[in-house]
Protein backbone atom coordinates (compact mmCIF):
# COMPACT_ATOMS: atom_id res chain seq x y z
CA UNK A 1 0.00 0.00 0.00
CA UNK A 2 1.06 3.42 -0.58
CA UNK A 3 2.30 5.98 2.27
CA UNK A 4 -0.33 8.57 2.81
CA UNK A 5 0.80 11.96 1.23
CA UNK A 6 -0.42 15.44 0.42
CA UNK A 7 -0.05 18.05 -1.30
CA UNK A 8 1.28 21.08 -0.21
CA UNK A 9 1.61 24.21 -2.06
CA UNK A 10 3.83 26.89 -1.46
CA UNK A 11 3.31 30.23 -2.41
CA UNK A 12 5.70 33.07 -3.25
CA UNK A 13 4.47 36.30 -0.77
CA UNK A 14 4.71 39.06 -2.55
CA UNK A 15 7.85 41.07 -2.34
CA UNK A 16 7.20 45.09 -1.22
CA UNK A 17 8.68 46.17 -4.77
CA UNK A 18 6.47 44.45 -7.00
CA UNK A 19 6.08 46.22 -10.24
CA UNK A 20 5.50 46.48 -14.13
CA UNK A 21 8.72 46.69 -15.60
CA UNK A 22 8.22 45.37 -19.08
CA UNK A 23 10.90 42.79 -18.15
CA UNK A 24 9.93 39.37 -20.01
CA UNK A 25 10.12 39.20 -23.50
CA UNK A 26 7.59 36.29 -24.42
CA UNK A 27 5.55 36.90 -21.50
CA UNK A 28 2.73 38.88 -23.36
CA UNK A 29 1.47 40.30 -20.25
CA UNK A 30 4.45 41.60 -18.60
CA UNK A 31 5.30 42.82 -22.25
CA UNK A 32 1.93 44.74 -22.35
CA UNK A 33 2.02 46.14 -19.28
CA UNK A 34 5.37 47.65 -18.50
CA UNK A 35 5.84 51.28 -17.36
CA UNK A 36 2.48 51.19 -15.86
CA UNK A 37 1.47 51.51 -11.93
CA UNK A 38 1.77 48.65 -9.53
CA UNK A 39 -0.23 48.31 -6.35
CA UNK A 40 2.40 45.81 -4.32
CA UNK A 41 -0.06 45.71 -1.17
CA UNK A 42 -2.92 44.50 -3.47
CA UNK A 43 -0.82 42.11 -4.85
CA UNK A 44 0.53 40.87 -1.53
CA UNK A 45 -3.55 40.90 -0.30
CA UNK A 46 -4.49 38.96 -3.65
CA UNK A 47 -2.28 36.14 -2.59
CA UNK A 48 -3.02 35.80 0.59
CA UNK A 49 -6.56 35.98 -0.16
CA UNK A 50 -5.74 33.30 -2.53
CA UNK A 51 -4.35 31.18 0.10
CA UNK A 52 -6.87 31.70 2.54
CA UNK A 53 -9.20 30.64 -0.14
CA UNK A 54 -7.10 27.34 -1.23
CA UNK A 55 -6.70 26.56 3.30
CA UNK A 56 -10.33 27.17 3.49
CA UNK A 57 -11.14 24.19 1.02
CA UNK A 58 -8.65 22.17 2.90
CA UNK A 59 -5.41 22.53 0.95
CA UNK A 60 -2.66 22.29 2.78
CA UNK A 61 -1.22 25.62 2.02
CA UNK A 62 2.57 27.46 2.86
CA UNK A 63 4.43 30.15 2.43
CA UNK A 64 8.00 31.50 0.99
CA UNK A 65 9.50 34.76 1.59
CA UNK A 66 10.28 37.46 -0.80
CA UNK A 67 13.56 37.97 -1.99
CA UNK A 68 15.84 40.98 -0.80
CA UNK A 69 15.11 43.71 -3.10
CA UNK A 70 17.30 45.72 -4.50
CA UNK A 71 19.92 43.24 -5.20
CA UNK A 72 22.79 44.90 -4.54
CA UNK A 73 25.16 42.46 -5.03
CA UNK A 74 24.44 42.02 -8.61
CA UNK A 75 24.57 46.04 -8.63
CA UNK A 76 28.24 46.59 -7.05
CA UNK A 77 28.99 43.83 -9.40
CA UNK A 78 28.09 45.61 -12.77
CA UNK A 79 30.12 48.53 -11.72
CA UNK A 80 28.16 50.91 -9.83
CA UNK A 81 29.94 52.32 -6.53
CA UNK A 82 29.57 54.15 -3.08
CA UNK A 83 27.06 53.96 -0.81
CA UNK A 84 23.38 51.98 -1.42
CA UNK A 85 21.96 55.29 -1.73
CA UNK A 86 24.53 56.65 -4.14
CA UNK A 87 24.22 52.69 -5.58
CA UNK A 88 21.01 53.36 -6.67
CA UNK A 89 20.71 56.75 -7.91
CA UNK A 90 23.54 55.82 -10.62
CA UNK A 91 21.90 52.76 -11.26
CA UNK A 92 18.59 55.01 -12.28
CA UNK A 93 20.59 57.71 -13.96
CA UNK A 94 22.73 55.70 -16.13
CA UNK A 95 20.75 52.57 -16.24
CA UNK A 96 17.07 52.21 -15.20
CA UNK A 97 16.80 49.15 -16.57
CA UNK A 98 19.44 47.53 -14.58
CA UNK A 99 18.04 49.02 -11.32
CA UNK A 100 14.41 47.56 -12.59
CA UNK A 101 16.23 44.50 -13.20
CA UNK A 102 17.91 44.52 -9.44
CA UNK A 103 14.07 45.38 -8.02
CA UNK A 104 11.78 43.00 -9.65
CA UNK A 105 9.58 40.92 -7.22
CA UNK A 106 9.45 37.96 -9.82
CA UNK A 107 10.44 35.35 -6.97
CA UNK A 108 7.06 35.63 -6.10
CA UNK A 109 6.30 32.99 -8.76
CA UNK A 110 7.28 30.35 -7.06
CA UNK A 111 6.35 27.72 -9.34
CA UNK A 112 9.65 28.79 -11.25
CA UNK A 113 11.44 28.34 -7.83
CA UNK A 114 12.63 24.69 -8.06
CA UNK A 115 11.41 21.26 -10.01
CA UNK A 116 10.62 18.95 -6.79
CA UNK A 117 10.56 15.39 -7.32
CA UNK A 118 8.55 13.63 -4.32
CA UNK A 119 9.86 11.10 -1.93
CA UNK A 120 7.92 8.32 -3.85
CA UNK A 121 9.61 8.42 -6.49
CA UNK A 122 13.30 8.98 -6.15
CA UNK A 123 15.47 5.93 -6.15
CA UNK A 124 16.94 7.28 -2.56
CA UNK A 125 13.26 7.80 -1.06
CA UNK A 126 14.08 11.07 -0.67
CA UNK A 127 12.29 14.65 -1.45
CA UNK A 128 14.82 16.09 -4.62
CA UNK A 129 14.49 19.70 -4.82
CA UNK A 130 16.62 21.65 -7.62
CA UNK A 131 16.26 25.43 -7.71
CA UNK A 132 15.97 26.51 -11.03
CA UNK A 133 18.69 28.50 -12.88
CA UNK A 134 16.09 31.02 -14.62
CA UNK A 135 18.49 32.12 -16.96
CA UNK A 136 16.38 33.28 -19.91
CA UNK A 137 15.55 36.24 -18.39
CA UNK A 138 18.30 38.12 -15.91
CA UNK A 139 16.00 39.65 -13.46
CA UNK A 140 15.05 36.16 -12.75
CA UNK A 141 18.66 34.90 -13.16
CA UNK A 142 19.52 36.55 -10.00
CA UNK A 143 17.14 34.45 -7.63
CA UNK A 144 18.29 30.78 -7.31
CA UNK A 145 21.34 31.49 -4.76
CA UNK A 146 18.32 32.84 -2.16
CA UNK A 147 16.01 29.70 -3.46
CA UNK A 148 18.52 27.25 -2.55
CA UNK A 149 19.24 28.62 0.79
CA UNK A 150 15.56 28.97 1.68
CA UNK A 151 14.89 25.47 0.55
CA UNK A 152 17.37 24.38 2.79
CA UNK A 153 16.60 26.32 5.90
CA UNK A 154 12.70 24.76 5.17
CA UNK A 155 13.49 21.42 4.61
CA UNK A 156 16.62 20.71 6.60
CA UNK A 157 16.83 17.03 7.05
CA UNK A 158 19.43 15.26 4.81
CA UNK A 159 17.70 11.77 5.63
CA UNK A 160 14.32 13.07 4.26
CA UNK A 161 15.50 16.03 1.80
CA UNK A 162 18.07 15.97 -1.42
CA UNK A 163 19.04 19.69 -2.68
CA UNK A 164 20.71 19.86 -5.67
CA UNK A 165 22.56 22.79 -7.30
CA UNK A 166 20.88 24.65 -9.40
CA UNK A 167 22.22 23.57 -12.72
CA UNK A 168 25.52 25.18 -14.60
CA UNK A 169 24.74 28.77 -15.48
CA UNK A 170 24.87 28.03 -19.55
CA UNK A 171 22.12 28.75 -21.83
CA UNK A 172 22.21 25.10 -22.83
CA UNK A 173 20.71 24.10 -19.87
CA UNK A 174 18.14 26.77 -19.63
CA UNK A 175 15.58 25.51 -16.45
CA UNK A 176 12.60 27.24 -15.24
CA UNK A 177 11.77 25.09 -12.28
CA UNK A 178 8.11 23.39 -12.40
CA UNK A 179 6.09 25.27 -14.77
CA UNK A 180 7.30 23.17 -17.04
CA UNK A 181 7.41 19.99 -14.95
CA UNK A 182 3.94 17.92 -13.88
CA UNK A 183 3.69 14.60 -11.62
CA UNK A 184 0.56 12.76 -12.30
CA UNK A 185 0.00 9.94 -10.04
CA UNK A 186 -3.20 7.49 -8.56
CA UNK A 187 -1.79 8.21 -4.99
CA UNK A 188 0.06 11.07 -4.15
CA UNK A 189 2.03 8.72 -1.60
CA UNK A 190 2.77 5.94 -4.41
CA UNK A 191 4.80 6.53 -7.11
CA UNK A 192 3.79 8.70 -10.32
CA UNK A 193 4.67 9.90 -13.80
CA UNK A 194 6.98 13.12 -13.75
CA UNK A 195 6.07 14.93 -17.18
CA UNK A 196 9.13 17.51 -18.40
CA UNK A 197 8.36 19.91 -20.87
CA UNK A 198 10.91 21.64 -22.65
CA UNK A 199 10.70 24.75 -25.94
CA UNK A 200 14.37 23.69 -27.35
CA UNK A 201 17.16 21.50 -27.33
CA UNK A 202 20.65 22.76 -25.90
CA UNK A 203 23.03 21.06 -27.86
CA UNK A 204 21.74 20.99 -31.00
CA UNK A 205 22.98 24.18 -33.27
CA UNK A 206 20.58 23.47 -36.17
CA UNK A 207 17.32 23.08 -33.30
CA UNK A 208 14.45 24.89 -34.93
CA UNK A 209 12.86 26.42 -32.17
CA UNK A 210 9.65 29.04 -31.87
CA UNK A 211 10.77 32.30 -34.26
CA UNK A 212 9.57 34.83 -32.25
CA UNK A 213 10.29 34.97 -28.69
CA UNK A 214 12.74 32.58 -27.19
CA UNK A 215 12.30 28.86 -25.34
CA UNK A 216 13.25 28.81 -21.87
CA UNK A 217 13.81 25.36 -20.89
CA UNK A 218 15.73 22.74 -22.94
CA UNK A 219 15.70 19.16 -23.28
CA UNK A 220 18.68 19.36 -21.26
CA UNK A 221 18.08 20.42 -18.49
CA UNK A 222 14.77 18.36 -18.00
CA UNK A 223 17.14 15.10 -18.91
CA UNK A 224 19.65 16.40 -16.03
CA UNK A 225 17.16 17.08 -13.28
CA UNK A 226 15.16 13.83 -14.02
CA UNK A 227 18.62 11.84 -13.35
CA UNK A 228 19.90 13.98 -10.08
CA UNK A 229 16.47 13.25 -8.53
CA UNK A 230 17.12 9.27 -9.45
CA UNK A 231 13.70 9.26 -11.40
CA UNK A 232 12.99 6.11 -12.90
CA UNK A 233 13.14 5.98 -17.23
CA UNK A 234 9.92 4.52 -17.04
CA UNK A 235 8.34 7.01 -15.26
CA UNK A 236 9.99 9.71 -16.79
CA UNK A 237 8.31 11.82 -19.95
CA UNK A 238 9.94 14.50 -22.04
CA UNK A 239 7.43 16.37 -24.40
CA UNK A 240 8.71 19.35 -26.37
CA UNK A 241 6.23 22.18 -26.32
CA UNK A 242 4.76 23.40 -29.88
CA UNK A 243 6.95 26.32 -31.24
CA UNK A 244 4.08 27.95 -32.44
CA UNK A 245 2.68 27.95 -28.85
CA UNK A 246 5.98 29.50 -27.57
CA UNK A 247 5.45 31.98 -29.97
CA UNK A 248 1.80 32.98 -29.33
CA UNK A 249 3.10 33.68 -25.33
CA UNK A 250 3.28 30.55 -23.68
CA UNK A 251 6.50 30.84 -22.58
CA UNK A 252 5.90 28.04 -19.79
CA UNK A 253 4.05 24.62 -20.29
CA UNK A 254 1.86 25.61 -17.28
CA UNK A 255 0.05 28.43 -18.93
CA UNK A 256 -1.62 25.60 -21.96
CA UNK A 257 -2.07 22.33 -19.27
CA UNK A 258 -2.23 21.66 -16.00
CA UNK A 259 -2.34 18.03 -14.25
CA UNK A 260 -3.27 16.41 -10.85
CA UNK A 261 -3.60 13.02 -9.82
CA UNK A 262 -4.48 10.98 -12.70
CA UNK A 263 -6.07 13.99 -14.31
CA UNK A 264 -4.57 16.00 -17.13
CA UNK A 265 -5.73 19.23 -18.25
CA UNK A 266 -4.16 20.38 -21.85
CA UNK A 267 -4.51 22.37 -25.16
CA UNK A 268 -4.45 20.31 -28.51
CA UNK A 269 -1.82 22.77 -29.71
CA UNK A 270 0.19 22.35 -26.08
CA UNK A 271 3.07 20.11 -27.67
CA UNK A 272 5.06 18.97 -30.33
CA UNK A 273 3.52 15.57 -31.96
CA UNK A 274 1.06 15.80 -29.15
CA UNK A 275 -0.35 12.03 -30.24
CA UNK A 276 2.87 10.29 -29.02
CA UNK A 277 3.19 12.02 -25.77
CA UNK A 278 0.01 11.32 -24.80
CA UNK A 279 0.28 7.60 -25.80
CA UNK A 280 3.31 7.56 -24.17
CA UNK A 281 1.81 9.26 -20.59
CA UNK A 282 -1.31 6.95 -21.13
CA UNK A 283 1.07 4.29 -21.20
CA UNK A 284 3.46 4.90 -18.61
CA UNK A 285 0.79 5.82 -16.12
CA UNK A 286 -0.98 2.50 -17.04
CA UNK A 287 2.03 0.26 -16.42
CA UNK A 288 2.69 2.48 -12.86
CA UNK A 289 -0.40 2.68 -11.43
CA UNK A 290 -2.55 0.14 -12.64
CA UNK A 291 -5.15 2.81 -13.72
CA UNK A 292 -6.31 4.86 -17.13
CA UNK A 293 -4.73 8.45 -17.01
CA UNK A 294 -7.81 11.14 -17.75
CA UNK A 295 -6.95 13.06 -20.23
CA UNK A 296 -9.37 16.07 -21.00
CA UNK A 297 -8.34 18.34 -24.38
CA UNK A 298 -9.43 21.48 -25.24
CA UNK A 299 -9.88 21.69 -28.95
CA UNK A 300 -8.59 25.16 -30.74
CA UNK A 301 -11.99 25.46 -31.45
CA UNK A 302 -13.57 25.38 -28.28
CA UNK A 303 -10.66 27.82 -26.93
CA UNK A 304 -7.66 29.45 -29.21
CA UNK A 305 -4.28 29.14 -28.06
CA UNK A 306 -4.37 33.42 -28.29
CA UNK A 307 -7.76 32.75 -25.68
CA UNK A 308 -5.33 30.30 -23.45
CA UNK A 309 -2.94 33.36 -23.02
CA UNK A 310 -5.22 35.90 -22.27
CA UNK A 311 -7.57 34.19 -19.57
CA UNK A 312 -4.70 32.17 -18.43
CA UNK A 313 -7.33 29.44 -18.21
CA UNK A 314 -4.98 26.55 -17.85
CA UNK A 315 -2.71 28.70 -15.40
CA UNK A 316 -5.32 27.09 -12.76
CA UNK A 317 -4.40 25.37 -9.46
CA UNK A 318 -6.31 22.00 -10.14
CA UNK A 319 -6.37 20.56 -6.32
CA UNK A 320 -7.71 17.65 -4.60
CA UNK A 321 -10.32 17.95 -1.81
CA UNK A 322 -10.47 16.13 1.37
CA UNK A 323 -14.10 14.69 0.05
CA UNK A 324 -12.20 13.03 -2.47
CA UNK A 325 -13.02 15.15 -5.83
CA UNK A 326 -11.24 18.19 -7.49
CA UNK A 327 -11.60 21.79 -7.93
CA UNK A 328 -10.44 23.66 -10.36
CA UNK A 329 -8.93 27.65 -8.89
CA UNK A 330 -9.12 29.69 -11.69
CA UNK A 331 -8.20 33.28 -12.32
CA UNK A 332 -11.04 35.68 -12.09
CA UNK A 333 -9.55 36.67 -16.17
CA UNK A 334 -11.54 33.26 -17.55
CA UNK A 335 -14.73 33.44 -15.19
CA UNK A 336 -15.67 37.28 -17.64
CA UNK A 337 -14.75 35.45 -20.95
CA UNK A 338 -17.75 33.62 -22.38
CA UNK A 339 -15.62 30.94 -24.21
CA UNK A 340 -13.79 30.07 -21.10
CA UNK A 341 -16.84 29.62 -19.28
CA UNK A 342 -18.08 27.92 -21.56
CA UNK A 343 -15.33 25.11 -21.81
CA UNK A 344 -15.64 25.24 -18.21
CA UNK A 345 -18.88 24.55 -18.11
CA UNK A 346 -18.52 21.45 -20.08
CA UNK A 347 -15.89 19.65 -18.07
CA UNK A 348 -17.97 20.66 -15.15
CA UNK A 349 -21.50 18.66 -16.70
CA UNK A 350 -18.48 15.73 -18.13
CA UNK A 351 -17.90 12.55 -16.39
CA UNK A 352 -14.68 13.10 -14.21
CA UNK A 353 -13.34 14.30 -10.92
CA UNK A 354 -13.52 17.94 -11.56
CA UNK A 355 -16.43 18.48 -9.63
CA UNK A 356 -16.30 22.49 -9.15
CA UNK A 357 -14.21 25.65 -10.46
CA UNK A 358 -13.65 28.78 -8.45
CA UNK A 359 -12.85 32.39 -9.42
CA UNK A 360 -9.53 33.98 -7.67
CA UNK A 361 -8.43 37.81 -8.82
CA UNK A 362 -4.84 38.06 -8.74
CA UNK A 363 -5.18 40.72 -11.48
CA UNK A 364 -2.01 42.25 -9.86
CA UNK A 365 0.02 39.24 -10.54
CA UNK A 366 -1.84 38.30 -13.96
CA UNK A 367 -0.75 41.93 -15.41
CA UNK A 368 3.02 40.13 -15.14
CA UNK A 369 2.00 36.89 -16.79
CA UNK A 370 1.78 34.80 -13.57
CA UNK A 371 -1.51 33.44 -12.56
CA UNK A 372 -2.70 31.17 -9.76
CA UNK A 373 -0.65 28.36 -10.90
CA UNK A 374 2.49 30.08 -11.35
CA UNK A 375 2.24 32.25 -7.50
CA UNK A 376 2.42 28.23 -6.09
CA UNK A 377 5.37 25.35 -6.19
CA UNK A 378 3.72 21.88 -5.38
CA UNK A 379 5.16 20.01 -3.10
CA UNK A 380 4.05 16.30 -2.04
CA UNK A 381 4.62 15.76 1.60
CA UNK A 382 4.03 12.38 3.69
CA UNK A 383 3.04 13.12 6.81
CA UNK A 384 6.47 12.50 8.41
CA UNK A 385 8.18 14.94 5.67
CA UNK A 386 6.18 17.66 6.79
CA UNK A 387 6.28 17.05 10.86
CA UNK A 388 10.41 18.06 9.56
CA UNK A 389 9.41 21.01 7.81
CA UNK A 390 10.20 24.55 9.26
CA UNK A 391 6.50 24.93 10.81
CA UNK A 392 6.93 28.91 10.58
CA UNK A 393 5.51 29.36 7.18
CA UNK A 394 2.27 26.91 7.89
CA UNK A 395 -0.27 28.50 6.65
CA UNK A 396 -2.79 29.12 8.59
CA UNK A 397 -5.89 31.90 10.34
CA UNK A 398 -2.79 33.23 12.63
CA UNK A 399 -0.39 33.62 9.87
CA UNK A 400 -2.75 35.09 7.48
CA UNK A 401 -3.92 38.10 9.78
CA UNK A 402 -0.71 38.85 10.62
CA UNK A 403 0.76 38.98 6.94
CA UNK A 404 -1.92 41.21 6.48
CA UNK A 405 -1.15 43.47 9.32
CA UNK A 406 2.49 43.47 8.26
CA UNK A 407 1.66 44.41 4.28
CA UNK A 408 -0.68 47.18 5.76
CA UNK A 409 2.17 48.77 7.45
CA UNK A 410 4.75 48.50 5.16
CA UNK A 411 3.95 47.98 1.36
CA UNK A 412 3.11 51.08 -1.01
CA UNK A 413 -0.47 51.18 -3.10
CA UNK A 414 1.03 52.98 -5.62
CA UNK A 415 5.01 52.12 -7.32
CA UNK A 416 5.60 52.99 -10.76
CA UNK A 417 8.93 51.90 -12.09
CA UNK A 418 10.48 55.47 -11.71
CA UNK A 419 10.03 55.42 -8.15
CA UNK A 420 12.48 52.36 -8.10
CA UNK A 421 14.72 55.35 -7.84
CA UNK A 422 13.56 56.67 -4.75
CA UNK A 423 15.90 56.10 -2.24
CA UNK A 424 13.72 55.87 0.37
CA UNK A 425 12.44 52.67 -0.85
CA UNK A 426 15.28 50.92 0.49
CA UNK A 427 15.08 50.84 3.97
CA UNK A 428 10.91 50.91 3.55
CA UNK A 429 12.10 47.38 1.70
CA UNK A 430 14.20 46.20 4.52
CA UNK A 431 12.15 47.43 7.18
CA UNK A 432 9.50 44.77 6.02
CA UNK A 433 11.83 41.97 4.82
CA UNK A 434 13.46 42.18 7.96
CA UNK A 435 10.02 41.68 9.98
CA UNK A 436 8.35 39.38 7.96
CA UNK A 437 11.43 36.96 8.80
CA UNK A 438 10.15 37.65 12.76
CA UNK A 439 6.77 36.51 11.48
CA UNK A 440 7.84 33.33 9.56
CA UNK A 441 10.67 32.77 12.96
CA UNK A 442 12.96 32.52 9.98
CA UNK A 443 16.01 33.56 11.59
CA UNK A 444 18.65 35.94 9.15
CA UNK A 445 18.25 34.47 5.89
CA UNK A 446 18.86 38.35 4.04
CA UNK A 447 22.39 39.72 3.19
CA UNK A 448 21.42 42.49 5.36
CA UNK A 449 20.81 40.72 8.12
CA UNK A 450 24.37 38.95 8.21
O1 LIG B 1 9.08 34.86 -15.58
N1 LIG B 1 7.01 37.65 -15.09
C1 LIG B 1 7.28 36.26 -14.85
C2 LIG B 1 6.01 35.46 -14.80
C3 LIG B 1 6.25 34.03 -14.39
C4 LIG B 1 5.03 33.17 -14.56
N2 LIG B 1 5.28 31.87 -14.08
C5 LIG B 1 4.73 30.72 -14.57
N3 LIG B 1 4.13 30.68 -15.73
N4 LIG B 1 4.88 29.66 -13.88
C6 LIG B 1 8.23 35.69 -15.91
O2 LIG B 1 8.08 36.08 -17.09
C7 LIG B 1 7.55 40.02 -15.26
C8 LIG B 1 8.36 41.08 -14.52
C9 LIG B 1 8.20 42.46 -15.07
O3 LIG B 1 7.96 42.61 -16.27
O4 LIG B 1 8.34 43.44 -14.28
C10 LIG B 1 7.93 38.60 -14.92
O5 LIG B 1 9.05 38.34 -14.52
Amino acid sequence: MATCAFVVNFDGLVGPTHNYSGLSYGNIASMAHGLTVSNPRAALLQGLAKMKFLADLGVKQAVLPPQERPDFDTLRSLGFRGSEAQVVEKAAREAPQILALCYSASSMWAANAATVSPSADSADTRVHFTPANLLSQFHRSVEPPFTAGILKRIFPSEELFGHHDPLPRAMHFSDEGAANHTRLCASYGGSGIELFVYGRTGFDQTDQGPQRFPARQTLEASQAIARLHGLDPAATVFSRQSPEAIDAGVFHNDVISVGNGNVFLYHAEAFHESESVLDELKRKFFGLCGDELILMEVSSRELSVQEAVETYFFNSQLVSLPDGTMSLIAPVESEENPRTRAALERIRAEDNPIAQAHFVDVRQSMKNGGGPACLRLRVVLTEQELASTHQGIIFNDGLYHRLIAWGERHYRDKLHPDDLADPALIDETRNALDEVTGILNLGSIYRFQK
